[in-house]
């Protein structure tokens, strides 16, 4: 097995240490992969057993929950049990620690497990919402937990509307995301010196957005990412291995500020 130093990569997690060394604000986006070393299958991974008959766009969506709700609601909750067996990896927690090692970071995720802040990271942006919220169908009002525990129905009906049930609060395809979410990624984006993209194949908009309009404002593109994606031909610095192994590397390389 090729150790850091033997690939180019370990060139590469000094000069990006180096950068964010030097960097006045940071953004760092992140995808299901850097949840993958969690055990979480990645959105576009085939699905597992009873679901790998679907797949995860066509679940994901108000005409999948209003055709059949409960399949969906079944989805999520099966999703849902796979999360509170996970627990954050190197990768999440490696990111707590760039974090106090840099001016200002700026965490903006398109993943709804929460691994996240469970590792420490703080003002987290969920540009599609979260698997541990449950709203209203009708009214997208809070629904509690101990409501939907003691629900038989599933979904359970919703508490906010006689026609409503409960849904998971995420952002489905076709449906807009939170404008505060959104506003918070865009000021952070448009004004940031080095943007790191982190396990997204860079497919979803308007997420995928924020990595190109970086680009443009001359940023810093780092993408670690086994794979290539759309944003690759204009990083900077594309390291194509795992943001487990990567993002500690990068720790290590990073003196704490003098600030
Ligand atoms: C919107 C929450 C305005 C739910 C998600 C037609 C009608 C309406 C809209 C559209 C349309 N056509 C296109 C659109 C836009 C649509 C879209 O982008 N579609 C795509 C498929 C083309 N977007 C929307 O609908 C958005 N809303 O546009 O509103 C609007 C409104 C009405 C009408 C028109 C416009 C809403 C998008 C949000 C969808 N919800 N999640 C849930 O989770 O169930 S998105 C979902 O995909 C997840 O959040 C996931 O995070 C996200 C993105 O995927 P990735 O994170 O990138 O994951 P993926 O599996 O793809 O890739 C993983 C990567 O990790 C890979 O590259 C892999 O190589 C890498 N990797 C693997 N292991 C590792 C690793 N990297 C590092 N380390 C590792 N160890």
């Amino acid at each position: 097995m090729a150790t850091l130093d033997d690939r180019l990569d370990g060139a590469k997690v000094v000069a990006v240490a180096e950068r964010l060394q030097h960097a006045r604000q940071v953004v760092v986006m992140t995808g299901a992969g850097i949840s993958a070393e969690s055990g979480i299958p990645t959105f576009r991974e085939a699905q597992t057993g009873l679901w790998a008959r679907y797949r995860a766009e066509d679940l994901a969506t108000p005409e999948a929950f209003e055709r059949d709700p409960e399949t969906v609601w079944r989805w999520y909750a099966w999703r849902r049990e796979l999360v509170a067996k996970a627990a954050p990896n190197a990768g999440h927690h490696a990111l707590v620690r760039i974090a106090s090692l840099v001016p200002q970071l700026t965490l903006v995720t398109q993943n709804v497990d929460g691994l996240h802040q469970q590792a420490g990271s703080v003002d987290v942006i969920e540009l599609h919402g979260s698997l541990s919220a449950t709203i209203c169908s009708r009214t997208r009002r809070p629904i509690d937990d101990d409501h939907l525990a003691n629900a038989t129905d599933l979904p359970p009906r919703s508490p906010h509307h006689r026609e409503g049930l409960a849904r998971p609060g995420v952002v489905w395809f076709g449906e807009s995301l939170p404008t505060h979410a959104l506003d918070a990624a865009m000021r952070a984006t448009t004004s940031c010196d080095v943007f790191m993209s982190i396990g997204t194949s860079g497919l979803v908009e308007p997420a995928a957005s924020f990595g190109r309009l970086a680009a443009e404002r001359d940023a810093c593109i780092v993408e670690i990412n086994p794979a290539a994606t759309p944003l690759t031909t204009a990083a900077d610095y594309w390291i194509a291995a795992p943001a487990g192994e990567i993002l500690p590397a990068i720790v290590d390389a990073l003196r704490p500020s003098e600030t």
